[in-house]
């Protein structure tokens, strides 16, 4: 793929007075390839329906455009298909928006024929109110952010061949849903119970599955790295097992052409018994991306899925981020994916939570079933446990599946629901 470095100017249009800082975006249009030039932060009453800006301040952006040689110009916010055509008229260059930015980056980031697939299925849509006539002269030569699709491929800019395309797409995603529910009905089979990481893009989601587990996930200090899910079994100490699964980083506003064509791998998260919810920690006000992670969440059906809370990166945040975090979330385990520190203790707190939809039965196990025995130490806690004549005695916590499978060696009715 040639990878010229275009040169970017970023524009935030804010109304009212809501701090705006074009930190992120530039770090997206970094991420996806491209250089920024400089940023223009432009305050206004009331948007301009059709260009967003007045008039004054787009001759003021025509000049900066030439004197800067610039190539493309990328708004902080969504424009409407309208509002870029009259821009990129008037501004004589490519105008995208945020979400065409992370659009580029999923496209560049895709590795799995599922992820590429989907990524390929939210550029089009996205595309396609966007083209004008057949489309054909929206194509803009030589590539750049918002011509790129997965892979090597380059994007479709012909109304009906993307119409068409959108169609196979979509059917190639439902077949390959239909495996994906046919391995989750499976692992649902043997309950082992799924934990999902969340969180903000980079917080070290990735990080994290690996100094947990065996994983080799792409870890890098760039946005979005994540696209294609890994799933990894999580062994405890005393041998109880958690599946940990890798999800895509979240961002605010995250694009909802990427949410609709992500649903499959989203679900993921959604399905999950518990939410491992990553926060960095090296970030100056970690409550801004929470909130932003809880509104993807609930978008996605999952806010309601028991979560536990980490702070990652302790070992670079600075003290007063800590305090404060510390101080508003009391409950949250402070690690480091890097030190490996608190791993250990977030583990625990992992199975504590996820043991809490578990009854806690007595079961007598005769020596010849071992591999019951073997069961309840791997999906169970343990409470008590006895060798006697007859066989092993164990008072344990287990989830309704386990009990079922395991109810001839019950003593007793559960004795307690949780
Ligand atoms: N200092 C420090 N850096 C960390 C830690 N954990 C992760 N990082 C760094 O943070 C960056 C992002 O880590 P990833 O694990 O790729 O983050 P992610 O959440 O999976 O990111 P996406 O997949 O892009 O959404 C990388 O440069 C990591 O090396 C940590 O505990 N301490
Ligand atoms: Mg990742």
């Amino acid at each position: 793929m040639a990878q010229l470095c275009e040169r970017a100017l970023l524009v935030a249009v804010t109304t009212g007075d809501t701090a705006t800082s074009l930190e992120e975006l530039s770090r997206l249009v970094e991420t996806a390839g491209a250089e920024t030039v400089d940023a223009v932060v432009q305050r206004r009453d009331r948007l301009d329906s059709a260009t967003l800006l007045g008039r004054g301040k787009l001759t003021e952006l025509q000049h900066e455009v030439a004197a800067g040689d610039i190539d493309v110009v990328v708004f902080d916010r969504e424009i409407s298909p309208a509002q870029e055509r009259n821009l990129s008229q008037i501004l004589d260059r490519p105008v995208l928006d945020r979400t065409a930015v992370i659009l580029d980056i999923f496209a560049q980031h895709a590795v799995s024929r599922e992820g590429k697939i989907q990524v390929e299925l939210a550029q089009l849509e996205y595309r396609l109110p966007r083209l004008r006539g057949k489309g054909i002269e929206l194509s803009r030569l030589g590539g750049g952010i918002g011509t790129r699709g997965p892979g090597e491929t380059k994007l479709e800019v012909d109304r009906r061949r993307i119409s068409n395309r959108i169609a196979r797409l979509k059917r190639q995603l439902r077949d390959l849903e239909q495996a994906r529910h046919i391995k989750r009905a499976r692992r649902r089979r043997q309950e082992t119970p799924l934990a999902a990481i969340v969180g903000y893009t980079n917080a070290g989601k990735s990080s994290l599955l690996n100094a947990l587990t065996d994983a080799d996930a792409l870890v890098e200090d760039q946005l979005f790295v994540t696209v294609d899910p890994t799933t990894r079994r999580l062994e405890l100490n005393d041998g109880r097992v958690v599946l940990l699964s890798d999800t895509v980083g979240f961002v605010r506003h995250l694009p909802h052409q990427l949410i609709e064509a992500f649903k499959s791998t989203l679900e993921e998260a959604a399905e999950a018994d518990l939410l491992l919810h990553v926060v960095d920690l090296t970030e100056e006000d970690p409550d801004a991306q929470i909130s932003a992670v809880e509104e993807v969440l609930a978008e996605i059906g999952a806010d309601r899925i028991p979560q536990v809370l980490a702070g990652n990166k302790a070992d670079v945040a600075s003290p007063h981020v800590l305090a404060r975090f510390r101080a508003a979330h009391p409950e949250a385990y402070i690690v480091s994916a890097f030190l490996g520190t608190g791993l250990d203790l977030m583990a625990e707190g992992l199975w504590r939570e996820l043991s809490r939809r578990f009854h806690e039965v007595e079961l007598l196990i005769p020596f010849s079933a071992g591999w019951a025995a073997a069961r309840v130490h791997e999906s169970g806690e343990v409470l008590a446990e006895d060798y006697r004549p007859d066989g092993i005695w164990l008072r344990a916590r287990l989830s309704g599946a386990d009990i079922e499978r395991l109810s001839e060696f019950a003593v007793d009715a559960p004795l307690s629901v949780y």
